[in-house]
């Protein structure tokens, strides 16, 4: 049997105030238009179909009108969505008997898990996101329950989660996958193959033989994103206990994220890269470098200038979006501190001055003066109180 496997859609995302719900469109057009190609006996979605809890009613219209077309694509093709970390499960499965009427199965509850979706030739297990503590038993019990259904046919798991060992370079929240489980940890070792999301980098999990993978958001999500190629996986297997064979297919960004130039140079070089740029929509993060703490306090205005004479497309955003940027700071005397990395556990037990003395560090800011010190003292905080 073959399906494809999606993740990351996260519909309805403003990136730096822009609404990216019109690239959202033309992804879900390109998948369409693969789905109609491959004609595949599945989809999985494996979470974080929008970006946020409560998404605009324009990114549900995306993903209704976009939904509908991949059915379109391929009436015959059963969808199997989960929900991820950022998106409210409940109203994702609130239209679940409706979608039903698609060939669609919403995934929101441990219960949904159970019900392992039966596909031509395989048995979906749709896990949506569960706090880690409680993924094993919740995914272990599912997969074990299709396996008795199973006979011959392979048993896929869908889950959302963060797998120990995977690569986590040039996903924008990199810092915050210290909650990472072992695919065993996970619960998630006995499916035949393990259709992941949440890490938007495309990869095999390390030590699962390609019997695990992210398939990677579809569009960059942060420029940090915008370094490799994101498309869709397409994932044979025939047979339980079968080597899978994972091909993928590239997906376009309708609106290209770029880091101009190259290299960090001086601010005014930097605005010049950028009005240098071809007039076609794109997001903008200029590289800069400066020996200087800050940059110019005109700095933003003048990225805002050139953007203006770019002009505005047809959705009524700016051509050149411009959105940040990227500062490296030069020479001795004004070097950026150390990048520290604070964990979550470390935070319970840290002192709360310390932690305050480390925020000001990173922010640039002066240290606490003798009498701040003394009031923040005088406040008597037990850090043990915070756990
Ligand atoms: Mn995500």
């Amino acid at each position: 049997m073959k399906f494809l496997h999606t993740s990351d859609w996260h519909l309805g995302q403003s990136l730096y105030g822009y609404d990216r719900c019109s690239e959202g469109a033309d992804m879900l057009r390109q998948l369409a238009a693969i789905v109609a190609d491959e004609q595949p006996d599945a989809l999985v979605v494996a979470g974080d179909v929008f970006h946020t809890a409560m998404p605009s009613s324009r990114a549900q219209h995306t993903y209704v009108n976009g939904m509908l077309a991949l059915h379109e694509a391929c009436p015959a093709m059963s969808i199997v969505v989960i929900a991820g970390n950022h998106d409210s499960a409940a109203r994702l499965a609130a239209y679940g008997s409706l979608w039903r009427l698609a060939g669609v199965t919403i995934a929101a509850t441990a219960a949904d898990a159970m019900a392992a979706v039966e596909v031509p030739g395989a048995l979906i297990v749709p896990v949506a996101y569960r706090h880690p503590s409680t993924l094993r038993d919740t995914a272990a019990a599912a997969i074990a329950a299709a396996r008795d259904r199973a006979g011959n046919r392979p048993v896929i798991a869908v889950a959302h989660q963060a797998i120990s060992g995977a690569d986590y370079k040039g996903h924008y929240r990199q810092p915050y996958f210290d909650d990472a489980l072992s695919l065993a940890a996970a619960g998630l070792d006995g499916a035949d193959y393990v259709a992941l999301g949440h890490i938007h980098r495309p990869q095999p999990v390390a030590g699962s033989s390609d019997r695990a993978c992210y398939c990677g958001s579809p569009l960059p999500v942060h420029f940090d994103e915008a370094t490799y190629v994101h498309g869709v996986d397409i994932v044979t297997i025939d047979g339980a206990g079968a080597v899978p064979t994972v091909t993928r297919r590239p997906i376009a960004a309708p609106v290209p994220l770029l880091t101009v130039p190259d290299d960090p140079v001086a601010i005014d070089d930097a605005i010049e890269a950028m009005r240098a740029l071809p007039n076609e929509p794109c997001y903008v993060r200029l590289n800069v470098a400066t020996s200087e703490r800050w940059l110019p306090g005109d700095a933003k205005t003048r990225a805002g200038d050139v953007a203006r004479e770019a002009g505005i497309d047809d959705d009524g955003l700016p051509i050149k979006r411009f959105c940040e940027f990227a500062v490296t700071h030069t020479g001795a005397t004004a070097a950026a501190p150390a990048a520290v990395t604070t964990s979550i556990a470390s935070l319970t037990t840290m002192e709360p001055v310390e932690a305050a003395r480390r925020f000001l560090e990173h922010k640039g800011m002066e240290p606490l003066s003798p009498d701040e010190l003394a009031i923040f003292q005088s406040l008597n905080i037990d850090s043990n109180t915070h756990q």
